[in-house]
């Protein structure tokens, strides 16, 4: 891998991000600059379109959606339609062309009439919002949700918009993802391709908002705002974000300062902190009603996306095991959230060099034909199951199987004495073949460099050097000799964590990476930190997270840590290390360490300090699972 010397300070996404970035725009008085709204080159969309259609569509019961059409000039009819509903403003500057439209340039040459919809209770349209709205009762015969209001909306535009050929495509990124899997239920006959993006699918164990029950404060915090308040974390004060919410204390304080009981996603989070039926069908809740593959569906995941990655590949996953007609393909690239289709090139990330224009090349390669080869019946689906970038080689891969079987040989790297990890397993039979540290929930270990404040540097912030991290005592790291050769790994990783605690609850965040070799003629990655996969377990869910228990203090408990897919390559002369830590604020909320049934509903007092083991002897050898490739 390569770097580039440019960094991406003001790097930015369309999203949820876009809500609180007009905020912060008018927050701050000085540095750092606003974040813009779109990173892609608008072109004079008045020489490609005609002027919009604005349409407020009725759906079902009445509602009347806010839908701009436009039909593109000189292109030969009938056309396919693309339509893409979205949460966050069709068209936030209320211009004569939607700059959104800026995101699908590579469509243009084709020829696609395009649709943006703001959906239900947002922006122009009429009715209720519900944040990640959960399908109506199927019994109800009045009942809506976005299934029903895609149906309605494609069946309005095939018949009423001139020049269309009856065919409809969706895509959408994040929420818009969530919404592009709504749609492929009990489809419209006229959607004939959808393309989910960063298709949030599981909010209690993968996406934005949990990790493995582990509360993702932050960007949680940040969505109830953005949804419920129409504000942005910097409404509470241009501050170091750590600092910010670590002087609010326990969460209860937060619905106590900010909401007041009254925000409908902040209440879901404190009426809820196990998995249950809300997590499973309400909020978001989609994997239950993905059962067939309605709809041919391209998905698109990044391998550095901060928010929804592992349920967007376990949403294609679940489609995958009834695929018979061969319909449902899954692309994971080097990108941000969104960065497909949000970055200019993707030549870059974080400082990174991807090696090639990475967004471009996925744009023209697979969305294009992808919705041209179902819309229009052109050209061939030359389309392999599963593309996969590799990094630390910058090449693109194709798999019949996602994760691959084939070729993978797991190995297991263990945790040794003197801050070691090998290939070589532990003989030590001593029980006290551990390393400690004390975990402070009022100091917890920052999740980023500070001072930080989302949502600037957040896209791929996994990418950052942990260095900033690896001097704390309440960090521990191992490392690996340098590698003699490259060592690919391509599937999930699992950490095996052997650990006690003196509370009774624990956090334990395992961070499995690439660290370069020491060599000053690079200074910038000299000795760079890499994190491979990184992820979360909040201990009490280790049997179940619909009963979380609490852990018995001083007793060796074993926990298995899913670190999720990565296609990985370390390079010979790099080293691996594994990290270990109890806290990673405030991307996830602290842990009181003490037994509370409800984190929401923790006082002050429940906040301990708790002595952190983890075990790497013969009978306890903490260790990871690689998923080494063969070949
Ligand atoms: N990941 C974002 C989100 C999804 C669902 C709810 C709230 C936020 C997004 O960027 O759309």
């Amino acid at each position: 891998m390569r770097f580039s010397r440019s960094s991406t300070w003001a790097s930015r996404r369309l999203g949820l991000t876009s809500v609180l970035v007009l905020v912060a725009a008018a927050a701050l008085a000085g540095p750092p600059p606003p974040v813009s709204f779109y990173l892609r080159p608008v072109p004079d969309l008045s020489e490609i379109f005609e002027p919009k259609m604005e349409v407020m569509v009725a759906m079902r019961d009445g509602v009347r959606l806010y839908t701009e059409v436009y039909v593109p000039k000189g292109k030969d009819g009938p056309l396919p339609i693309i339509l893409e509903r979205t949460p966050y403003n069709v068209n936030a500057g209320d211009l004569e062309y939607s700059e959104r439209l800026a995101l699908y340039s590579e469509f243009f040459e084709e020829g696609f009439i395009f649709a943006l919809q703001d959906i239900r209770g947002r922006y122009r349209s009429e009715g209720e919002h519900v944040t990640l709205r959960p399908q109506a009762d199927p019994n109800d015969p009045n009942g809506i949700d976005e299934s029903t209001d895609f149906y309605d909306t494609i069946d309005w535009l095939v018949k009423s918009v001139p020049g269309n050929n009856g065919n409809v495509g969706t895509l959408g990124i994040s929420y818009g993802g969530f919404l592009s899997l709504r749609a492929m239920i009990n489809p419209h006959p006229a959607l004939k391709a959808v393309s989910p993006g960063a298709s949030c699918a599981d909010m209690f164990v993968m996406d934005d908002f949990h990790h493995n029950g582990a509360f993702r404060l932050s960007y949680s915090l940040s969505a109830a705002m953005a949804f419920d308040l129409g504000q942005g974390l910097l409404s509470l004060g241009q501050r170091d974000e750590y600092q910010l919410l670590l002087d609010m204390g326990p969460l209860a304080n937060v619905d106590q300062q900010i909401f007041k009981g009254e925000s409908y996603v902040w209440n879901a989070f404190k009426d809820h902190p196990n998995l249950d039926d809300m997590w499973r069908y309400g909020m978001c809740g989609v994997m239950p009603h993905l059962d067939e593959v309605t709809v041919p569906a391209l998905h698109v995941i990044g391998w550095w996306d901060m928010e929804d990655f592992a349920g967007p590949i376990e949403a294609y996953r679940k489609l995958e095991r009834k695929d018979h007609d061969n319909r449902n393909y899954m692309i994971i690239g080097p990108w941000r959230h969104g960065g497909w289709t949000f970055d200019d090139t993707g030549r870059e990330l974080k400082g990174v060099d991807l090696g090639s224009d990475t967004a471009r090349y996925f744009r023209e390669r697979y969305h294009v034909p992808w919705f041209t080869y179902w819309l229009k019946g052109k050209g061939e689906l030359d389309l392999p199951e599963v593309t996969a970038f590799q990094m630390g080689s910058n090449i693109w891969e194709t798999f019949d199987e996602w994760p691959p079987n084939d070729g993978i040989e797991e190995r297991k790297i263990y945790l040794r004495e003197d801050g070691r990890l090998s290939f070589e397993a532990p003989t030590t039979e001593s029980s006290d073949a551990y390393d400690s540290y004390v975990s402070d929930p009022a100091n917890p270990v920052p999740y980023r460099a500070r001072p930080f404040m989302y949502p600037w540097g957040w896209p791929a912030w996994m990418l950052e050097d942990q260095r900033f991290a690896s001097n704390r005592p309440d960090v521990i790291s191992w490392i690996s000799e340098p590698l003699g050769e490259d060592l690919t790994i391509t599937g999930s990783p699992i950490a095996s964590l052997f650990a006690t605690t003196t509370g009774a609850d624990a956090d334990w965040v395992v961070k499995l990476m690439d660290v370069h070799p020491e060599d000053f003629s690079s200074w910038e990655t000299s000795g760079y930190q890499m994190i491979v996969r990184a992820e979360v377990f909040r201990g009490r869910f280790r049997n179940s997270f619909e009963r979380p228990e609490p852990i018995p203090a001083n007793e060796v408990v074993p926990y298995e840590i899913d670190l999720r897919s990565c296609n990985h390559r370390f390079r010979a002369g790099h080293r691996i290390m594994v990290q270990i830590q109890s806290s990673w604020f405030p991307i996830i909320d602290r842990n009181p360490q003490t037994w509370v049934p409800n984190i929401f509903e923790a006082q002050e007092r429940d906040f301990q300090k708790a002595t952190q083991r983890i075990y790497r002897s013969n009978r306890h050898p903490t260790h990871i699972k690689l998923p080494v490739r063969l070949r």
